[in-house]
């Protein structure tokens, strides 16, 4: 009995399949449009992530390449010997073929060669030792928020880490706590931060600029939350700004003078230190210089009076699970006091 012919349903129309391809494709390459992404790693500006940049790249023409010829294959064969109308024949059945099977075994060890060869050289340019003169600068990764020293500067700091341009940075990384990864996406791939050892990762930045991090190793609530900042500077900016950071905090007047007493009567003192003052508190980041940082609370906040207003309002409400828990909520007086203080520690 001949099959009854059945009318083409109207998704075989051509229009309706262009129309279905091309917003796919719409959809596909708006990922391409590199509006704001400061988190992208495609546009290296180190050493570090050029060497993986150069890895990626051809790794994903390859790709391709493969993608391409194995669904091309894969289509041709589905059009050429699709069952045409009517015809019921089986086609011819075989078994085995030595040649295609060596083959389909050899081209994809040769490409895995490859790609093992490519990424041993990558390493081998990642993994090497610091040149002499790096810049040594200490990370503590805390839940949830960054501590960071320059143990041959004598400076510590949270939060915002300044680097000179073109001069290499060695960074020692370790964990108070859980397992954090250290990662600025535009400087260098992970690294992670693990408790009871040091992790360690060099790389030389090549552009000046504020540069987004982000904690890469989820590590409790406010993980996603746990951000940070490269400043890659000059290096007269750069020294200036070490220069500033050894004072210990100025002498404070007026409102933030008050904000100050206040600060020591708070419980402010027992978490945070402030070099010069009677702070010496290590459960929170050192604040000595907190105004003079471009984002609040672990890279989350501009730091614009609003927001340190915010911040000391409600630190629950806006980093929720973070280990900064007062007591006592503060008064609005208290508050725009301390603001004030804060706002001065540059
Ligand atoms: C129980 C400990 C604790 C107390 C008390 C405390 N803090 Fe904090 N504070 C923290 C921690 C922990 C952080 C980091 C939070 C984060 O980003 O996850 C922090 C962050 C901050 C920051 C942002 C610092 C930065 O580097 O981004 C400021 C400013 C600050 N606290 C001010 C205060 C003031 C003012 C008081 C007193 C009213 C106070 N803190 C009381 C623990 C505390
Ligand atoms: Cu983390």
């Amino acid at each position: 009995m001949q099959p009854t012919k059945r009318a083409p349903g109207w998704w075989h129309s051509r229009p309706v399949i262009l129309a279905v391809l091309g917003a796919l494709a719409v959809a596909v390459l708006a990922g391409c449009g590199a509006v704001d992404t400061p988190q992208t790693t495609l546009f290296p500006r180190s050493d570090n992530n050029q060497v993986i940049n150069d890895l990626y790249a051809p790794l994903t023409w390859l790709a391709i390449v493969i993608f391409v010829l194995v669904q091309g294959l894969l289509l041709y064969s589905v059009f050429r010997f699709r069952a045409r109308r009517g015809d019921d024949s089986i086609p011819p059945q075989i078994h085995g073929n030595t040649r295609l099977e060596i083959a389909w075994t050899l081209a994809p060890s040769i490409v895995v060669v490859i790609m093992l060869l490519l990424t041993y050289q990558a390493m081998a340019k990642i993994e090497a030792d610091p040149p002499p003169d790096a810049l040594h600068v200490r990370v503590v990764g805390h839940q949830w928020w960054w501590e960071v020293h320059y143990p041959d500067l004598d400076v510590v700091t949270a939060n915002e880490i300044h680097i000179p341009i073109d001069r290499p940075v060695y960074f020692e990384l370790e964990s108070d706590d859980v397992i954090h990864s250290f990662w600025v996406p535009r400087l260098m791939g992970k690294r992670d931060l693990m408790p009871g050892s040091t992790n360690t990762i060099w790389f030389t930045p090549q552009e000046e600029g504020l540069f987004a991090g982000h904690c890469a190793e989820y590590c409790g609530t406010a993980h996603a939350q746990m951000r940070f900042h490269v400043v890659v500077e000059s290096e007269i900016a750069f020294d200036n700004w070490v220069e500033k950071q050894r004072q210990p905090a100025e002498e404070m007047t007026g409102d933030a003078a008050l904000g100050a007493e206040l600060f020591v009567s708070r419980a402010c003192v027992t978490c945070h230190t402030i070099r010069g003052t009677d702070a010496i508190g290590t459960i929170g980041p050192d604040i000595t210089h907190v105004g003079s940082r471009v984002y609040i609370a672990g890279g989350i906040l501009e730091n614009s009076p609003e927001n340190v207003t915010l911040w000391l309002s409600d630190p629950q409400g806006v980093k929720p699970g973070n280990e900064m828990i007062l007591p006592l909520p503060l008064s609005s007086e208290d508050i725009r006091l301390l603001t004030e203080y804060v706002r001065a520690l540059k």
